[in-house]
């Protein structure tokens, strides 16, 4: 009885839902966009809404469209098929864009990204082999070379000019991996333009791998690309690592073998021992004002606060250490900056691929400013 009083009212349900939809003649009423726009005029998407762009910057498949010059480039390298552990960082570059919140002035820099006058644009992410690791690697590098040829709109600040073999400025990128591998095709890529570059690496790891007896494509792997590119003289010898306390399978032989590739050490305690000023004075120190590439994976940061990541090390740098490193090169003569190895499958609430963004915001200051912010007195004064 009681499904036979259900089963007449429906009619009366559906007549009655349709009825504020429909006019006396059953026409649609004339509810156009003018409304909206008399009402509330145009608005700009939300910091959470709208296509997928790093911090909602334009949005351009540069290497088929030239039509838009930049002075600094977004560019993502979704590659993940050289991981020893946990793959995914082939998201990264998708989760980094997804997690804006607004890129803008802090207090910490005292200025916002985008201040400084250099044209922005995001440049996608060039679409790689998921199969073929010899051939993403080639495809990374034709990519970025691509970019890195184009013409800028106005002079970089600082000029990088006076280090380029051809005299000329050239763009900076801002890459978003991928593993780490992606490196390796980057500095192949900067070395026809700069010649040899010091790098700044952050790292738990120090991905300077031996691969003697190792043949073929498997000697490109995310721990042994420096090596690599140490082999093909892509680098000084007075590279820095920054954030080592991965555990030493082939013992203190791993250091010696370090130390040859042409890199110094930070290790994670050197910050409590000697402290974040110095830190940042060892690096500026090491590699001087050559021309200088900067790579920073994400597990620097501790796994509580980054643990959406390829290969995590417990006891890690804060985020806001990391963030505070980076104010502090600011200067340098940077060549070209990248993130990588966000794996967001392994994320919670975003909390890792919060922080890279976080991070980029931090890089492109990085790279505009000539010198560090000085330490910002508060709105209440100290
Ligand atoms: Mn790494």
């Amino acid at each position: 009885m009681r499904s036979a009083v259900i089963l007449l009212a429906i009619p009366l349900i559906v007549a009655h839902t349709q009825q504020p939809f429909a006019t006396d003649n059953g026409a649609i009423p004339d509810v156009t966009s003018e409304e909206w726009f008399r009402k509330y005029g145009a608005q700009p998407d939300l910091g959470f809404t709208g296509p997928l762009s790093f911090a909602h910057l334009p949005y351009t498949k540069c290497l088929e469209d030239a039509s838009q010059p930049f002075d600094i480039a977004i560019l993502g390298f979704p590659f993940d098929t050289t991981t020893s552990y946990r793959p995914g960082a082939r998201m990264g570059p998708r989760s980094i864009r997804a997690a804006r919140n607004s890129a803008g002035a802090t207090l910490a820099w005292g200025k916002g990204p985008f201040d400084w006058g250099a044209r922005l644009l995001d440049c996608g992410d060039v679409p790689l082999s998921q199969y073929d690791n010899s051939k993403a690697i080639d495809q990374m590098e034709i990519a970025y070379s691509t970019l890195l040829a184009r013409p800028v709109p106005g002079e970089t600040k600082p000029s990088t000019a006076f280090m380029a073999k051809d005299g000329a400025e050239h763009p900076r990128i801002v890459t978003l991996g991928g593993d780490h591998t992606i490196v390796l095709p980057i500095l192949r890529s900067l070395h026809k333009v700069y010649g040899q570059i010091s790098v700044i690496h952050f790292d738990a790891h120090f991905d300077t791998s031996a691969v003697e007896g190792i043949l073929g494509q498997e000697r490109i792997s995310h721990g042994s690309y420096f090596t690599i590119a140490a082999e093909e003289n892509l680098m000084t010898n007075h590279s820095i690592h920054a954030g080592i306390r991965q555990k030493m399978g082939g013992g203190l032989a791993v250091v010696d073998h370090d130390v040859a590739v042409g890199f110094q050490v930070i290790s994670t305690e050197d910050m409590d021992d000697y402290g974040l000023d110095a830190v940042v004075a060892k690096i500026r120190q090491r590699v001087g004002m050559g021309p200088v590439y900067l790579s920073l994976d994400i597990d620097t940061i501790d796994p509580g606060m980054a643990p959406a990541t390829g290969t995590p090390e417990a006891g890690g740098w804060t985020t806001r250490e990391v963030k505070r490193i980076l104010r502090g090169l600011s200067g340098l003569n940077f060549v070209g900056v990248d993130i990588v190895e966000v794996a967001p499958a392994f994320d919670h609430a975003e909390i890792t691929s919060l922080a890279a963004a976080s991070i980029v915001n931090d890089l492109i200051m990085m790279m505009q400013m000539e010198a560090p912010p000085k330490p910002h007195v508060g709105p209440f004064g100290l």
